[in-house]
């Protein structure tokens, strides 16, 4: 693929902006070897979202739930984050106000040292129990096939956001704020469908921001975006670090 050019807008705007915020989604951990949902090798060409990722199914068939979700675990246990989560993360002391807001479930961004991560849809490695609330942390504790329970015999599920589900109000809320306050705004490895967190994007960009999408290909959001650079997340977002903060 061709070498994607940093444009000098972007360092210029990156040099002296106090306020950035980076949006990302599964693309960004594709590296690291965690199957991105949509496209060709995407975790829902084998599995069918509606059977798997909402409340309903889980109840009506906790067992084949919870072993989807041990399946993604045992993967995201394995890995380590890959250059695009090292950028990102770096780029944090350059500005007085950065934040990551993500939709990854996988830890990989507080794993590479970014200090300020909101997660929107949840995290894998979380645990509740679906009747009283109570967290179970302990995955290793809970490595049976079949679904655990809470003392309270409550069905245990993962803390993710499933369709349907409102997103967590406090890492929804500082998405929002961060995404108004951008200057420059970065929406890196998500195919930008799913809702809300495809309008933050939006939002940055109707406030003012400076809108870079980073992907291997064209998305519903690229035309709104400033500049759309193709092509991988961790060869392109080390590439604007070593630019931007020379
Ligand atoms: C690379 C790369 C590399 C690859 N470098 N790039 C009808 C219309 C509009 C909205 C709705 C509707 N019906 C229902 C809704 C709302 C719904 C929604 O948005 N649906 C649309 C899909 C139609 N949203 C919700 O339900 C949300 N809640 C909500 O709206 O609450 C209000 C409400 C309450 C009650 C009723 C109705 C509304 C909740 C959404 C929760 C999403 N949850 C999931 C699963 C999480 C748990 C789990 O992990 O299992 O979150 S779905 C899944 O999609 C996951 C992801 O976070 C999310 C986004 O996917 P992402 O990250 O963009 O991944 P991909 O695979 O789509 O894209 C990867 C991209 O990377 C691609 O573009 C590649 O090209 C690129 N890439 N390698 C750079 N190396
Ligand atoms: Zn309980």
């Amino acid at each position: 693929m061709e070498r994607q050019l940093i444009s000098e807008i972007l360092v210029k705007k990156l040099k002296s902006a106090t306020s950035v915020a980076v949006l990302t989604g599964a693309g960004i951990s594709a590296e690291s070897g965690v199957p991105t949902f949509r496209g060709e090798e995407g975790l829902w060409k084998k599995f069918r979202p509606e059977e798997l990722a909402n409340f309903n199914a889980f109840v009506s068939n906790p067992d084949l739930v919870w072993e989807w979700y041990q399946y993604r675990r045992k993967i995201i246990e394995s890995i380590r984050p890959n250059p695009g989560h090292y950028a990102i993360a770096g780029m944090e002391k350059h500005h007085d106000t950065f934040a990551v807001i993500t939709q990854n479930v996988d830890n990989l961004h507080i794993q590479a040292g970014s200090k300020k991560v909101h997660e929107l849809h949840g995290n894998i490695m979380r645990n509740y129990c679906i009747d009283c609330g109570k967290g179970a942390t302990d995955v290793t504790a809970l490595r049976s096939g079949k679904v655990p329970r809470c003392l309270c015999g409550g069905l245990i599920r993962p803390g993710v956001v499933w369709f349907g589900e409102m997103l967590p109000e406090d890492p929804w809320r500082a998405g929002v704020q961060a995404a108004e306050n951008a200057q420059v705004f970065f929406s890196v490895g998500t195919s930008a469908v799913v809702y809300p967190a495809a309008d933050l994007p939006r939002i940055a960009k109707r406030a003012g921001a400076y809108l870079i999408e980073i992907n291997i290909e064209r998305t519903e959001l690229s035309p709104y975006a400033d500049e759309v650079l193709l092509g991988k997340s961790g060869e392109i977002l080390p590439r604007i670090v070593e630019e931007a903060y020379a």
